[in-house]
């Protein structure tokens, strides 16, 4: 079951070789200690040199999550009314029957698209993660859940111009000269990073960040631009505008590598240095001078995080983004070109783990990102929802529009069920709830979206109470439902077997047995340092080279990546303007909500949380410190607003009540409040979430968490 790594000290002490589950780009391979059963300590390997024996503040008090008092350890069932959180023990036995028994009734009388699951990346390894649960809801008929609530506008957008490259190594960035963070606070979100960009700054690189909000990473850089929220795209095109008419494109690479140039030149020119300074609030000689500074710092490398599709034109800033290197052949070199997910480099047999021939053709689709509305009968389905399965997620959270899906979860004819490791804002809500392992307690091998790199965990602990894994969940579901198809019958190892194409190039040299021993292994790919996988093109797009013009775009034709399930975009078969362009926040400026409404709010990933796990832990949220909201010392002067007060965000979809902090660190117009805190833990029972709208980006039906206006009033002094 275990490998160890070295001698051990006494003979019942194990160091067992674990992986991070975590939705983050680092995944950290760990070192589990485990003394007679008991995981004493878990700490990053140090043998792994990317992570390089680190793991963030969140993992490293692993154990705490792990033998919380709070664990939920056996099924139970609703007692109480619905969030009440009450709850009786109850059985596995019992648990399984009462699901598969109403299930069987639910679909006698609505149909089994009366049912549908809802699930995200608690746990994101391959057995366990995103996928797990596709075989049971596909075979049972129920509604396909389309899961875009991350990254799927940006690789749609990502795929359409430059094909399914891993791009940059990130360990590559050490020869970059010019780094270019965009909508990403690395120091907090992919801490690993961080290293490569310091050791390029030591050798002469420069370091910038674009961002509304100077954040920890922002005050590191040498240049930090702040951005109105969702205005990306205009500062984009803007930049191939000056690329372009001051000649400082790589001609060569342009010729042999890209496809478009002609059209465009034309298409930038309406997007004038000056017109997109009014739209970003970025002073026009800045625009000029990041502009030349990028195209001419060689290689120069742009690091694109998730937040940056979050607004109404998304998918189409990632177009612009993804042509920029092209144009200035920052790909010829190691360290030179863009990041987005290295994960397109990993083999994974997704087809394994989701089983798409098992899903009835026709099947509805309704998208997770409006499950609220789904719940609540706005999106107008002829069969309503009658059943919700939930399992690694917290929709209450994560999803926007946060008190409609509250008054969705609360309809007494809705059969909630909710696989956790805690009582979640969403597990209160669950008619039956299931206990599930954390990381320790279960096995699982990963593909990394911030490297490349393959790691395994070891199982180092027996799971605690009656926790199970999810694979373990989906095999009783399946079993109580009479399922009989062999990937119903699979054990963890068969899964693991069929994890990846082995025979794959990039697999060579990597077995399960060797992953077992080492813990992690590097694909087989070059070494960073020789690592330029485009310099001489070869983009996996139709024609081979980067679409400026994009033939997919005009013809309709969206790359669907698999594992997200539904279409991912809102009109598959729809043409969309072959040409990158700027799609201006939905609830911009210039929108009616911006009288009443006037300032915009993020809701970025807090420091010492996963998205809103950990966020229950006293350790974490000391460190997080109480929910707050950050605003400009000019938009609060204006409200009278001082730190330290309690204030109130509102906009026509709800409220939420935090302390005010007075921080010149985000820019006039734009406020602050991270997500992931509990809902059950805030002042007046809200979060960020209910402010959020449903609406999707451009492309791959992406969230929109970053086009959201508000107002903020005073509801209590400073303490
Ligand atoms: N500590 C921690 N790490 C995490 C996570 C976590 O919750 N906590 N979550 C993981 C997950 S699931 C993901 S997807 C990644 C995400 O990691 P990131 O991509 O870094 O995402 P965020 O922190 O949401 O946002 C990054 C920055 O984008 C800025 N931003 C917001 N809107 C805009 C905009 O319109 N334009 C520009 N230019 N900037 C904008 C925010 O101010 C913020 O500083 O992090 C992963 N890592
Ligand atoms: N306002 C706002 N909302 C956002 C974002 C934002 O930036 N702003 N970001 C969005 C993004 S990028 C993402 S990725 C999503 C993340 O959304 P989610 O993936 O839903 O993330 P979590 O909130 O961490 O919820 C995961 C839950 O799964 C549980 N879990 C963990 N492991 C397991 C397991 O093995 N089995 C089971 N059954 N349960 C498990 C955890 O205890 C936790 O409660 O949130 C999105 N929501
Ligand atoms: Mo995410």
């Amino acid at each position: 079951m275990t490998a160890t790594v070295e001698p051990t000290t006494t003979p019942s002490t194990l160091k067992v070789l674990g992986a991070c589950p975590h939705d983050c780009p680092d995944t950290c391979a760990m070192v589990i200690t485990v003394d007679d059963g008991v995981a004493t300590d878990v700490t990053g390997n140090k043998a792994m040199p990317y992570t390089n024996g680190g793991l963030c503040v969140k993992v490293d008090h692993y154990l705490d999550r792990v033998y919380s008092p709070d664990r939920v350890l056996y099924p139970m069932r609703r007692t109480g009314p619905k969030g009440s959180g009450e709850f009786e023990r109850i059985t596995w036995d019992e648990a399984i029957t009462e699901v598969a028994d109403r299930y069987r009734s639910i679909i006698d009388e609505h149909g089994a698209e009366a049912i549908i699951p809802c699930n995200y990346l608690g746990t994101q390894g391959i057995l366990q993660g995103l996928n797990v649960g596709d075989p049971f809801f596909n075979k049972l008929g129920a509604t396909v859940a389309e899961r875009t609530y991350c990254d799927s506008g940006a690789c749609t957008a990502y795929v359409l111009t430059m094909g399914d490259s891993a791009g940059v190594d990130p360990e590559s960035f050490v020869h970059s000269k010019f780094i270019l963070i965009w909508a990403a606070n690395i120091m907090s979100t992919n801490l690993h990073l961080w290293p490569y960009i310091a050791e390029a700054r030591r050798r002469g690189a420069k370091v910038v960040v674009v961002d509304p909000v100077r954040t920890r990473t922002a005050k590191a850089a040498d240049w930090h631009i702040p951005i109105r929220p969702g205005t990306d795209g205009a500062l984009a095109m803007a930049m191939m505008h000056v690329i372009i008419n001051e000649g400082l494109t790589d001609d060569a690479y342009v010729a042999e590598h890209t496809v478009g140039i002609e059209e465009l030149t034309e298409r930038v020119q309406q997007y004038t240095p000056e017109w997109a300074s009014q739209e970003t609030g970025i002073p026009v000689e800045d625009i000029y001078a990041l502009a030349r500074e990028y195209a001419t710092t060689q290689p120069s490398v742009i690091r694109i995080g998730v937040a940056v599709e979050r607004h109404a034109g998304g998918g189409q800033t990632v177009r612009a983004l993804a042509c920029l290197p092209a144009l200035v052949g920052a790909w010829r070199n190691p360290g030179g070109g863009i990041l987005q997910l290295p994960l397109w480099a990993f083999p994974v047999n997704w087809p394994a783990f989701m089983h798409p021939e098992l899903q009835t053709p026709g099947t509805r689709v309704v998208n997770l990102y409006q499950l609220g509305e789904a719940l609540t009968g706005g999106l107008d389905l002829e069969t309503p929802l009658k059943a919700l399965f939930v399992y690694n997620s917290n929709p209450v959270v994560v999803c926007p529009d946060q008190e409609r899906m509250v008054r969705g979860l609360m309809r007494e004819d809705l059969f909630t069920v909710v696989s956790e490791q805690f009582m979640t804002d969403t597990a209160d809500y669950a008619d039956i709830v299931l206990p599930a392992t954390t990381q320790l307690e279960q096995t699982d091998i990963n593909f990394s979206w911030g490297h490349l790199y393959v790691t395994y965990n070891n199982q180092s602990i027996a799971p605690l109470g009656e926790a199970v894994p999810n694979t373990e969940l989906f095999r009783r579901l399946a079993a109580a439902m009479g399922f009989e198809e062999p990937c119903f019958q699979r054990s963890d190892d068969d899964m693991i077997a069929e994890a990846f194409d082995w025979t794959a190039p990039a697999m060579e040299g990597i077995t399960v047995e060797s992953l077992k021993e080492l813990g992690f292994q590097r694909l087989n790919v070059p070494s960073a340092d020789e690592y330029a996988p485009h310099a001489e093109g070869g983009f996996p797009t139709p024609s081979g080279k980067v679409e400026f013009y994009s033939s997919g775009a005009a013809g309709g034709n969206f790359v669907v990546p698999l594992f997200r399930q539904g279409s991912n975009d809102h009109q598959p078969g729809t043409p969309v303007d072959p040409l990158p362009h700027y799609i201006a926040p939905r609830e911009g400026r210039d929108s009616d909500l911006a009288a009443r409404y006037p300032l915009s709010m993020l809701s970025p990933k807090a420091h010492a949380f996963i998205n809103s796990s950990y966020a229950n832990l006293d350790f974490h949220r000391k460190v997080q410190k109480e929910p707050a909201l950050l605003i400009n010392p000019e938009d609060a002067q204006e409200r009278g607003i001082e730190t330290g007060m309690t204030v109130r965000v509102f906009n026509d979809r709800g409220a939420f009540t935090v302390l005010a902090k007075v921080d010149p660190s985000t820019m006039p117009g734009v406020t602050v409040s991270s997500m992931g805190h509990w809902r059950k833990n805030a002042l007046a029972l809200a979060t960020p979430a209910s402010l959020n709208p449903t609406a999707f980006a451009d492309l791959g039906n992406a969230p929109t968490f970053s086009d959201t206006l508000v107002e903020v009033e005073i509801v209590g002094g400073a303490s």
